[in-house]
């Protein structure tokens, strides 16, 4: 599958010296097609793919069905394909300035999230552009909450729970709650509990119903902790190589499909949230106590990445402060 991709992008390359040749991007994304993520790059690409009237086709490949999600970014680097879509503090090992946004209650409303972006995206394009990276878009998951198979009323009540994580920043929390983490893509979610691999979680209101949270857990709490975005990047090298007509149509279909992706974004956070509860689930607002606790690991979280993140991630939270 990959010596294929590596192939079909070489080819369109080579094929196309003049102006006028037709390109074909492969695109490989992590979440499945039911996703609103997904749905917003299926859109992205539609779009493109109309604007340069066929001069440029952008296939996307969902579900980690073209490189698994912990591929994408390398992959892209490498020009195995030129252009994908990962989770962007899955980056955090390279920088602290990519992790920001998974950060608990650093930035925890939609409001929040965007003055963070704002605050972030000139910093990390400048880190990505050394990969020979470009960011394109960039769109939040609804707040993440928590998934538990009874109420919980404290940090106390995590303890000892086998927890799914899916970055650096989830599995601390998670420690420093007492609980397990143990790291899971997001369409293994349902096995992973069926199994009894893991019994608890924090994600969004999307992924509980993308993974039908219904059928392994009782309960939800919006404890709405921190708002993660997934990004879309291209190739610097191949984006460079097209014709500036074609260039500025992907960089228009890219600025449309972020204002896109936020709004629906916003949207998923109540609508989701209903369809869980008419499934069943118990929506349960997050008790002072457990808030408390959940404050004081932030907190400390925080501490501890004030203490190693690089000057230009800290430039991220001096802004974003301002
Ligand atoms: N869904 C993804 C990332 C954050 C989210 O809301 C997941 O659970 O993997």
């Amino acid at each position: 599958m990959k010596f294929f991709a590596r192939n079909a992008f070489l080819a369109a390359a080579i094929m196309a010296p003049g102006l006028a040749m037709a390109q074909a991007w492969d695109m490989p994304t992590p979440y499945s097609d039911k996703v609103f993520h997904t749905i917003n790059i299926m859109e992205f690409a539609d779009e493109v793919n109309k604007a340069t009237d066929g001069a440029m086709t952008i296939t996307v490949h969902s579900a980690g069905s073209l490189f698994k999600h912990s591929e994408i970014k390398n992959a892209v680097r490498s020009q195995q394909v030129p252009i994908g879509e990962f989770f962007l503090s899955r980056l955090s090992n390279e920088d602290a300035a990519y992790g920001i946004d998974s950060q608990p209650f650093v930035a925890t409303s939609y409001e929040e999230a965007e003055a963070l972006w704002k605050a972030q995206r000139p910093v990390i394009t400048e880190l990505l552009a050394r990969q020979g990276l470009m960011p394109l878009f960039a769109v939040p998951w609804p707040p993440q909450g928590l998934y538990t198979k009874g109420e919980i009323n404290s940090v106390a009540d995590l303890a000892g729970l086998k927890f799914r994580a899916y970055n650096a920043a989830l599995e601390q929390f998670a420690t420093l709650a007492g609980a397990s983490p143990t790291q899971v893509e997001s369409p293994d979610i349902p096995q992973a509990f069926a199994t009894g691999q893991v019994e608890a979680m924090i994600t969004s209101p999307s992924t509980g119903v993308s993974s039908q949270a219904w059928d392994f857990v009782s309960t939800y709490t919006p404890i709405n902790a921190w708002v993660p975005k997934n990004i879309v990047v291209v190739n610097k090298a191949a984006f460079d190589a097209l014709d500036a007509s074609v260039q500025q149509a992907i960089l228009t279909a890219a600025a449309n499909a972020e204002t896109r992706g936020w709004a629906m974004s916003r949207a998923e956070t109540e609508e989701k949230t209903a369809i869980m509860a008419e499934n069943g689930i118990n929506v349960v607002e997050p008790s002072p106590e457990l808030m408390e606790g959940l404050r004081a690991i932030g907190a400390k979280m925080q501490e501890q990445w004030n203490a190693t993140a690089s000057q230009e991630a800290k430039s991220i939270i001096e802004k974003f402060n301002m």
